[in-house]
């Protein structure tokens, strides 16, 4: 999975809003009711109001990413819950964000970043969230992908997921991977069409879920093409932005906005009368 580093994160809090607005332009929904359809929910099914949310900084690995916590806990803020980012990291910090009675707590190394929900233990992934939250975004900015062609790139964590969600809406999905055996076991998995040629793959779809590390070479973009891009890096260049229609792209916030959901719906979700 590739990684945030300092300069991906530093702009994320002060960018929110215009991310939110990136958002109901494109998709039709803010940052909240995008996490909700993800999930499978309306925004009047959930009460966040005075949840409180732990964010722990943890050292493992590469270490901790400058303002990583503080933009995850931002995050969660601008969807009506309070969050604070523990003084510790670690264990340490857990234990902080235990004993200060946190609902949720959210946590991520260099393999996997979660949120808890502390009154059941359940907890929500970031792969899963990410992969829900930009399939919700692309069905929302094409008015539905039911009998529609969709590219996917990349056949990893959230490139599989994406790939078993939009199957289930019976989309018409071909999956590139630069990695033959992963195509391979995601095409038998998900029974999805796979391609050895990202540049005519690209050249053939205006749909397409870019869940890939790698670069896309704006000379085989097709004009118009719907982009919705959860891969880092950035992976656009100036000829592909001119031509693309759209690209719903950010380095953090829908994933975890769809976590903070999806894990503060497992102990609030209103009880439907
Ligand atoms: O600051 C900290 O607590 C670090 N341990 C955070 C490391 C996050 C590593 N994960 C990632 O960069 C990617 C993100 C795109 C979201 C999921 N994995």
């Amino acid at each position: 999975m590739t990684r945030l580093n300092d300069e991906m994160v530093k702009g994320i809090i002060g960018s929110l809003d215009s991310t939110n607005d990136m958002l109901i332009s494109m998709t039709g929904m803010d940052t909240m009711g995008l996490a909700c359809e993800a999930i499978g929910i309306t925004p009047e099914m959930i009460d966040l109001k005075g949840v409180v949310v732990g964010v722990v900084p943890v050292t493992s690995g590469l270490g901790i990413i400058k303002k990583f916590s503080e933009s995850v806990a931002e995050i969660v803020r601008k969807l009506g819950m309070e969050a604070f980012v523990t003084e510790s990291a670690d264990v340490t910090g857990l234990a902080e964000a235990l004993a200060a009675g946190a609902e949720i707590i959210f946590m991520a190394d260099d393999i996997k970043f979660v949120a808890i929900n502390t009154t059941n233990g359940k907890f929500s992934h970031n792969s899963f969230s990410t992969a829900a939250g930009y399939v919700t975004a692309l069905k929302g900015a094409a008015g539905g992908l039911a009998g529609k062609e969709v590219l996917i790139l990349g056949a990893g964590r959230v490139g599989s997921i994406a790939a078993e969600l939009m199957n289930e809406m019976g989309a018409i999905i071909t999956v590139y991977d630069i990695d033959e055996k992963k195509m391979r076991d995601l095409s038998a998995k998900v029974g999805v069409k796979t391609s050895n040629d990202v540049n005519s793959a690209l050249s053939s779809h205006l749909l397409v879920l870019n869940a890939s590390p790698g670069a896309i070479d704006g000379r085989y973009v097709k004009e118009g093409t719907i982009f919705s891009s959860p891969g880092i890096p950035y992976p656009f260049d100036e000829l592909g932005l001119k031509k693309a229609k759209m690209v719903i792209h950010d380095p953090l916030e829908i994933g975890a906005a769809v976590m903070a959901v999806q894990s503060a719906s497992f102990s609030r979700l209103r009880r439907s009368t």
